[in-house]
């Protein structure tokens, strides 16, 4: 997918951040050059040009970005359990068949994450193993259990309409990789969001019990999405050099308010209430004011003391280990081809 990571570099770039894995010992670093290097790419910076897999990056560029898009994609493999819960529960053939090809889509958008990040000189099994033994974080929204159908329905209006919100503008970030997975994952998820949006408006058209089970799930899903945004501004230490770097464009509470703003009419027209007493139009400001988040739950479950932390783990490990002879089946099959066709070039 990204093969413009295997361009064989300018060999008058100094390397004084790493090359890709693949490109070590390609290039002589020339310390004297890395200003220059810099100024490079500080100027395609400006330029709001895209940053390539074989360009001169600051190993600090790399780092971040090799921390960011992983546990994107952790999240997106992650995202896939809590209704993939629900797909053998689903109450008709037409749901059951939406709710496999959004969690498809979703495994889907790991693999381009995990590609793009790969660009960085990282490697999957790297990657995975961090996810695994809990060294990497996913997104805490993950670690919250689906009770009832509805939840299926609110983790495609809200869950996913916060993602896209945070998703759009990484459409612009500046890692030509990344960006461009995004374009695609932007795609899905604005179709997820709309399916999880029609999915409540028919139970909302439905029985009082019905319409309750969507009320009860909007109640226990939309704090957390608010918290998916991240740490407030003033406590978000990745933020400031993440914009210098054109990585992130809208800050956390930019995005936030943003989609606070976005959702209220959604929710009016759907014939929901927002659980939070706070949340009125603020005419000044033009924007809706709304309550405080409660950072120490959030934290909690960063941390890996969330209600389903444990069993998400447990999950994407056993899963993974009953792949192992996918893999291996998939290696021996490669090996074989590779061998194949290396005689028969000897043989032309
Ligand atoms: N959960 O300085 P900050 C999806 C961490 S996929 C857990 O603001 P940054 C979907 C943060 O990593 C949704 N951790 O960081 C999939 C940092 O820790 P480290 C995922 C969080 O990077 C399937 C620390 O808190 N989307 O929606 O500038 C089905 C301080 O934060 C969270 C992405 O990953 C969180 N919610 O900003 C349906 C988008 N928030 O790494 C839906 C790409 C913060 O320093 N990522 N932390 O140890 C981003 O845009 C940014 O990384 C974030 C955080 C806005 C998430």
């Amino acid at each position: 997918m990204y093969t413009q990571s295997f361009n064989v570099p300018d060999t008058t770039e100094p390397t004084g951040a790493k090359a890709p894995l693949s490109l070590v010992g390609v290039v002589s670093p020339l310390s004297e050059q890395d200003a220059a290097a810099q100024t490079r790419f500080d100027t395609k910076l400006n330029a709001d040009q895209k940053i390539e897999p074989q360009d001169w990056m600051p190993e600090a560029y790399r780092k971040t970005l090799v921390r960011q898009i992983s546990q994107h994609a952790h999240s997106e493999i992650v995202g896939m359990l809590p209704e993939g819960n629900w797909i053998s529960r689903a109450p008709s053939l037409k749901r059951k068949a939406i709710l496999i090809a959004k969690v498809q889509d979703e495994g889907g958008h790991g693999l381009y994450l995990y590609s793009a990040a790969e660009t960085l000189g990282t490697s999957r099994d790297q990657m995975l193993a961090d996810l695994h033994s809990g060294k990497a974080k996913y997104s805490s929204i993950f670690n919250y259990p689906t009770l009832t159908w509805a939840d299926v329905g609110v983790i495609g209006w809200l869950v996913d309409g916060a993602a896209i919100m945070n998703q759009i503008p990484l459409c612009r970030c500046s890692y030509g990789p990344y960006a461009r997975a995004m374009i695609r994952v932007c795609k899905e998820e604005s179709f997820h969001q709309r399916q999880g949006y029609e999915s409540l408006l028919t139970l909302m058209r439905g029985t009082a019990e019905q319409q309750a089970m969507v009320q009860d799930a909007v109640n226990r899903w939309w704090w957390k999405c608010l918290a998916m945004f991240g740490p407030p501004d003033s406590d978000s230490p990745n933020s400031v050099q993440g914009m210098r770097w054109g990585i992130k464009r809208i800050s956390n509470d930019d995005l936030r308010q943003k989609f606070v703003d976005a959702t209220v009419p959604q929710a009016e027209v759907l014939g929901v209430r927002l659980p939070d007493p706070d949340l009125k139009w603020n005419e000044a400001r033009q924007h809706y004011d709304f309550g405080a988040i409660d950072w120490d739950e959030f934290w909690a479950t960063v941390n890996g003391n969330g209600p389903c932390n444990k069993e998400r783990l447990a999950t994407r490990v056993k899963a993974h280990q009953e792949g192992q002879w996918v893999r291996e089946a998939a290696l021996a099959y490669a090996h074989k081809q590779a061998q194949k066709n290396s005689l028969k070039q000897e043989a032309a």
